[in-house]
């Protein structure tokens, strides 16, 4: 079996010693590839055009935790994500510190700072502050654990509505009473035929008045327009978004320049070079034994 791999320089250098030592073999670039059939797997944040080059591919690997940029696999290739624990844990950092931003009103104390204006609004507690997470995945979970131990009360909304520990979880036909006890809404969906734009304004809507957002999903999810019109009218107060609609968005979008609006670009995570490495390495492992491929993604819920 072979990978080929067709990221950065950088992240080739820390796999291939990695891949070196582990006794499996590492092309680096569709250049270096001298016979597509020794193509067992592709490790790619998008893949080639041509697939069909490679025979003998059983794999695409995604760089990163989400596969919404990958296009239909042909038959018999699997589509795997990314597991690698860091992601997850910076994911949750960035989620905990846009939680905690909005619950302690810094989009309006940063406005203030700008105006140098020093004035004390109500202090809220966490405690008691209903956080409501879409999506209680990998990430959601890690995110709940944390701020479940400072004290908010928390809520998931999931496909399956499977039972999580310390949360009160909705399925998915239960989304409007889920929203209906959202004072802080997280975001951590995968974006799929059913997910995208969902952050609209009818969700919006039926958000208690004054609710908040933090959105570390995918952009597409996200009507911004619905988002302003939102924030005008006090059905939202203020928004932390790492991903955004489009991205990177123009120099002249509105939300630039919004003081109840926070944005990262799409920082909230990037993959640690070695655990991708080390997660590739599973891969082809377990396929070599006909195991089940960790991250794995089931092609008919796309995530
Ligand atoms: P998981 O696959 O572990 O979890 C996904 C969750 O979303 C599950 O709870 C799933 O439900 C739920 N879900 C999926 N579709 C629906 C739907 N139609 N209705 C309701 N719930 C749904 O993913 P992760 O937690 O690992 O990652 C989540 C997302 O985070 C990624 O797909 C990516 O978009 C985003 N991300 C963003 C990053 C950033 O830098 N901003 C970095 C990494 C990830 P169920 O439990 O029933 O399966
Ligand atoms: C990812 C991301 O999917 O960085 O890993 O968004």
């Amino acid at each position: 079996m072979a990978l080929l791999f067709l990221s950065t320089p950088e992240r080739a250098e820390v796999w291939q010693p990695i891949f070196a030592e582990a006794g499996e073999e590492l092309i680096v670039g569709e250049a270096a590839v001298s016979d597509p059939a020794a193509v067992t797997h592709i490790l790619c944040w998008k893949p080639p055009d041509d697939l069909a080059r490679y025979p003998n591919l059983r794999g695409v690997i995604s760089s990163g935790a989400g596969v919404d940029q990958m296009p239909p696999m042909p038959d018999g290739v699997a589509l795997v994500r990314t597991l690698a624990p860091g992601i997850e844990e910076m994911v949750r950092d960035w989620v905990v510190m846009a939680t905690l931003m909005l619950h302690r009103d810094m989009p309006r104390y940063l406005q203030q700072q700008g105006l140098g204006q020093w004035s004390a609004h109500p202090v809220p507690l966490a405690r008691g502050t209903r956080v409501a997470i879409m999506g209680v995945g990998r990430i959601g979970q890690l995110v709940a654990r944390t701020l479940g131990d400072m004290g908010f009360a928390l809520s998931g909304w999931s496909r399956s509505g499977r039972a999580v520990e310390g949360m009160t979880i909705f399925g998915a036909d239960d989304l409007g009473a889920f929203l209906a006890q959202a004072d802080i809404l997280v975001c951590l969906l995968p974006l799929t035929a059913q997910t995208r734009g969902l952050l609209n304004a009818d969700l919006f809507g039926k958000l208690p008045a004054g609710a908040r957002l933090v959105h570390a999903g995918r952009g597409a999810h996200l009507d911004m327009q619905a988002l302003k019109s939102a924030l005008d009218r006090g059905q939202l107060t203020s928004a932390m978004l790492d991903v955004t609609n489009p991205e990177p968005l123009p120099a002249d979008h509105w939300a630039w320049g919004d003081p109840r609006v926070c944005i990262t670009p799409h920082v909230a995570a990037s993959t640690d070079h070695a655990e991708g490495a080390r997660h590739a390495l599973e891969v082809i492992r377990a396929d070599r034994n006909n195991m089940d491929l960790p991250g794995r993604v089931d092609p008919r819920k796309g995530y």
